[in-house]
């Protein structure tokens, strides 16, 4: 038996740069896409059928050989960029220690490193725990289940174009239909919708927008919910599946005021727009928003699964010993794998790179959505940005314009993913590390898809 584990295998590197050399699917991934078909259940979709071999970075190296720029970072997970060093090494150590134990057998540092540092970092200087889970869909969950016991209520409020997961509750709170929902139901029960102050799409026009879906929330709440019944209110503050919808300056805000006003748990889902994404190191920030709960997953690992409720004190210890919890939850190689991402955030100044990204691609962007007419608004915070594709000259939402884009942009090595309650809408993602050059790279190959439209 070897006796020896080394962990100085490095990959090779991979420069930081485009490479199309084959089809975009190629053979070699378009064989293995036919072995999947035989073996994988049809209800996991795919949005570029391309076989990974490495990723770096900004860059995913395929199996043919191509080199695609990466604006999907894994859905906002690899914010610290694919295969950190920091997070490899992290992993590799810590799997060598012990790779698990549950947390709620024994206990390790790492759990409690990893609340230490989100009760540090999430909004407001109030006491906090939090409680460590390991999908975002779970940390959702928990955080209704939290609200209900501390506030004894059954209700949830969420918003139109709301995602908040896959699982029976989170998925009666998420919005959309299809493909999310069709067929699943019947759906958890006390879940109650109020519109999106989606400024683009707002009736009455994006002024009188923050303004009139409060009320219509606050009239929900107190005339067909009741107050009295309702446990959480829960909003992305960026909505990130439903269309990266910057809700109306106010919004947020007016919404967090009438809970408090009303004994209702804020809860704020961060898991696609927190640490750093947006610019800030979570997206409640832009509107000095502190909410009662926060949830989070995706970039806190750094491609680790591990996700979390951190919140008020009194609040997250309502529930007593034994009523929280998961075999995985909070595992120690994720555990070790978030401390190496946040501390790679924090040292490394990426919630500035997301700012800069903002700076170097948005104005672009809507100058293209000046110039086009099938792009009705380029609109987002730091490095979650987003083209809404329209019927030139309406708001009638594009979905075949926004697949075409896409299309465009795989064929030419750049990977796009698409996004909105219509499936209108191109998103971009990138890890916060993409060089600046990479990114003018790749927003030139989105700029000549947007274009070939007309
Ligand atoms: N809340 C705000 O964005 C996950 C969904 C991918 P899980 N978004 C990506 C898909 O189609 O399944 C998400 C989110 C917000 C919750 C979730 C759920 O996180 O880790 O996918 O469960």
């Amino acid at each position: 038996m070897t006796d020896t584990i080394t962990t100085d295998q490095t990959a090779p590197e991979v420069v930081q740069r485009r490479l199309v050399q084959t089809a975009v699917p190629g053979p070699r991934s378009l064989a293995l896409h036919a072995e999947r078909e035989q073996e994988v259940a049809r209800g996991l979709g795919v949005t570029l059928p391309v076989f990974v071999e490495q990723a770096q970075g900004a860059i995913v190296v395929d199996v043919d050989g191509n080199q695609l720029v990466d604006l999907a970072s894994g859905i906002a997970v690899t914010s610290v960029g694919a295969s950190h060093p920091r997070v490899a090494a992290a992993v590799a150590e810590q799997a060598q220690r012990f790779t698990h134990t549950c947390f709620m057998v024994t206990e390790y540092d790492g759990f409690v490193d990893v609340a230490r540092a989100l009760n540090r970092l999430t909004p407001g200087d109030h006491e906090k725990r939090t409680a460590l889970f390991t999908t975002g869909a779970e940390a959702v969950e928990n955080a209704v289940k939290i609200a209900r016991v501390a506030t004894g209520r059954p209700a949830v409020v969420v918003l139109d174009h709301a995602y908040h997961g896959r699982t029976l509750l989170t998925m009666s709170m998420t919005a959309r239909n299809v493909p999310y929902k069709a067929g699943f139901g019947p759906f958890a029960p006390e879940v109650y919708r109020a519109p999106s102050a989606y400024p683009f799409r707002w009736p009455g026009g994006p002024e009188r927008c923050a303004q009139e879906a409060l009320a219509r929330l606050e009239e929900l709440v107190l005339t067909q919910v009741g107050a009295e019944n309702v446990a959480a209110i829960v909003a992305e503050p960026i909505q990130g599946e439903g269309g990266f919808v910057v809700p109306a300056p106010g919004f947020l805000p007016g919404v967090a005021e009438f809970a408090r006003a009303h004994g209702i748990v804020f809860v704020a889902d961060e898991i696609q727009t927190g640490f750093g994404r947006t610019g800030a190191m979570f997206a409640c920030e832009h509107e000095g928003l502190v909410p009662d709960l926060v949830t989070t997953a995706k970039a806190l690992g750094g491609g680790l699964p591990l996700s979390a409720v951190t919140g008020r004190a009194d609040l997250m210890d309502a529930v007593g010993p034994g009523g929280l919890g998961g075999t995985y939850a909070g595992n120690p190689v994720a555990c070790a794998a978030a401390l190496a991402a946040i501390a790679v955030i924090e040292e490394e100044g990426l919630v500035e790179r997301a700012r800069a990204i903002e700076a170097q691609a948005l104005p672009r962007l809507q100058r293209l959505a000046d110039a086009c007419d099938a792009l009705g608004e380029a609109r987002g915070r730091g490095a979650m940005l987003a083209l809404e594709l329209v019927r030139p000259g309406t708001t009638e939402p594009d979905p075949a314009a926004a697949r075409a884009v896409a299309a465009h942009c795989h064929a030419e090595g750049v990977l796009v993913l698409v996004c909105g309650t219509h499936g209108n809408v191109i998103r971009l993602l990138p890890p916060l590390v993409i060089e600046p050059d990479l990114l003018d790279d790749a927003l030139e190959v989105i700029e000549r898809g947007v274009r070939d439209l007309t």
